[in-house]
């Protein structure tokens, strides 16, 4: 969806209309491909991009870095079947202390969805993106999906709507998915070539039979990088997900890479695979390992010179409501949101926003103005890493035993990029440090030189500094890039005295998992 919302061309027809057209859809013919156009990073801001381009991806949070830290999205479970197999996928499972995409704890009617967008676009002003993203596959629910999509257009017109598919019938649906206006499409996309797809993908549902191995993979990748062709010529925003999965598609994947960009692709996020044997998956039974956060970096460094790469994915569930670093669902069950009083006022949602985008600029500003005193210092080809404790609003504003997660940001002479997140165990347990945690959280931010928090008590401020990871609370409640700045001309500065030696840190490990509220 662009901003323009163009809802009255679809909201106009009445729904059964509009569900007779999705049913009667007879599938698109193969376009020829579209030539690779420039796209824009994540983390790039409106002097990066075309005006419209920055209309559709400044307060998106998947798409847009820096918009991250300050808008949230929302999905509604409303498609449960899938028409594949993916080897690290077992939508059975749930569990509360365990979240992953795929994962949900309730299954809604497109009517409840509707009714909980609302709940939670009344409670959280700052919810601008709703997804549809399983637990199974939204275009393989076709008519629960758009049916979701229609009722939200009608009632909530300022939220995008967004869609994350594995590929398989989205060229029977891109006609459809634009005269919705939704206008960001995730595409699943873990191979092109079918050899390495018939290790990833036990069968595929198509035209009313299992087909497995090889021919499988192979249809599975020509429909996928048709329905992106398809996307892009109609100017629909398309993120290409991948997952990781070492010693399976990892060197592969730079092909891929290449292979979205060719066709269109505005951004490509490569998430490590989730993968443990109790959740019931043939990686998680197989011992299938993921990657590393070095391996998993070096990776997406690699292909950041073919496309602009998204890094701060959090591996949502399919009933994820909040910022991408927390999870507010279990406020809103239906249960909850059934005796909800909802009132949806537009013109404060507004308000809100108008002021949130105030403060991006301060932020902004910032950053820019550290920057500028940055190009001042002596060149170096010195880089590190650093950890930073925030719960949103790009600042440095959480103490270091309540964080569930940490921001890592590469700092070098072009400025602080933001590069991950590591999910983590909370320190802080009822007013006690927990020492297990301690232990955790360091080999989470092993590879970082400091870790930036609002505040941090002494002993895991002593057991940080025996790790080599310095404790940083000077710059509490500062905005974070530009506080990450000033760290690193004076580190640059206590390098050249001789205070500090600066030696590459280790690698680190990535926890699974996406984050949810305890
Ligand atoms: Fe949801 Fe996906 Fe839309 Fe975002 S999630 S459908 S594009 S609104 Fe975002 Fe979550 Fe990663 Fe997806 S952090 S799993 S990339
Ligand atoms: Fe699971 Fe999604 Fe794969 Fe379907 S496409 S099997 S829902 S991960």
């Amino acid at each position: 969806m662009d901003d323009s919302h163009g809802f009255d061309l679809v909201a106009a027809e009445p729904l059964d209309d509009v569900m007779q057209k999705i049913a009667e859809h007879k599938g698109c013919g193969t376009t020829s491909g579209s030539s690779g156009k420039a796209s824009c990073g994540s983390s790039d801001g409106p002097e990066d991009m075309a005006p419209e381009i920055w209309e559709k991806v400044k307060n998106h949070p998947c798409y847009s870095e820096e918009a991250h830290h300050h808008y949230a999205r929302m999905h509604v479970a409303v498609a449960p079947a899938c028409n594949i197999q993916c080897n690290y996928c077992n939508r059975k499972y749930d569990c509360a202390n365990e979240s992953r995409p795929g994962v949900v704890s309730e299954k809604l009617s497109p009517e409840q969805a509707a009714k909980k967008v609302l709940a939670v676009a009344s409670t959280i002003p700052q919810m601008t993106v709703l997804g549809i993203a399983g637990p199974g596959d939204p275009l393989a629910n076709p008519a629960k999906t758009f049916k979701t999509f229609q009722l939200i257009s009608k009632t909530a017109p300022d939220i995008k709507l967004c869609l994350s598919t594995n590929g398989l019938a989205l060229p029977d649906h891109v006609d459809t998915i634009a005269a919705f206006n939704v206008d960001h499409v995730t595409i699943t996309v873990n191979m092109t070539d079918p050899e390495v797809g018939a290790e990833i993908y036990p069968w595929i549902f198509w035209k009313h039979k299992r087909v497995t191995g090889k021919e499988a993979a192979k249809i599975l990748t020509d429909r996928q990088l048709q329905g992106l062709e398809m996307l892009t010529e109609r100017g629909i925003l398309c993120k290409i997900n991948s997952v990781m999965i070492p010693g399976i598609n990892d060197q592969h994947l730079v092909e891929v890479n290449k292979a979205v960009k060719s066709r269109g692709a505005f951004l490509h996020n490569i998430m490590p695979l989730i993968s443990a044997p109790e959740h019931g998956t043939v990686f998680g039974l197989n011992g299938q390992r993921g990657p590393s956060a070095q391996e998993l970096k070096a990776l997406q460094d690699s292909c950041e010179g073919e496309m602009n790469m998204m890094r701060h994915c959090r591996q949502c569930r399919a009933d994820a409501v909040g910022l991408l670093g927390e999870d507010r669902s279990a406020e809103f069950t239906t249960e909850k949101i059934m005796e909800m009083d909802v009132s949806y006022d537009l013109k404060s949602r507004q308000e809100y926003q108008s002021a949130v985008e105030e403060q991006r600029q301060a932020k902004v500003a910032a950053r820019e103005a550290e920057l500028a005193t940055l190009q001042d210092a002596e060149a170096s080809d010195i880089k590190v890493l650093v950890a930073v404790a925030t719960k949103g609003q790009g600042q440095i504003n959480e103490h270091f035993g309540h964080a569930k997660e940490f921001q890592i940001y590469e700092l070098s002479t072009s400025g602080a990029k933001f590069v991950g997140h590591r999910r983590v165990d909370l320190y802080c347990q009822g007013g006690y440090g927990d020492e297990d945690s301690l232990e955790t959280v360091i080999r989470a931010i092993n590879d970082c030189v400091a870790v930036f928090v609002a505040k941090i008590g002494g002993c895991p401020k002593n057991d940080l500094i025996k790790a080599g990871i310095e404790p940083v609370d000077q710059y509490a409640y500062e905005f974070i890039e530009q506080s990450a700045i000033i760290y690193f001309k004076e580190y640059l500065e206590r390098v050249k005295r001789g205070e500090i030696e600066h030696v590459q840190r280790g690698d680190a490990q990535i926890r699974q998992g996406a984050l949810i509220e305890a």
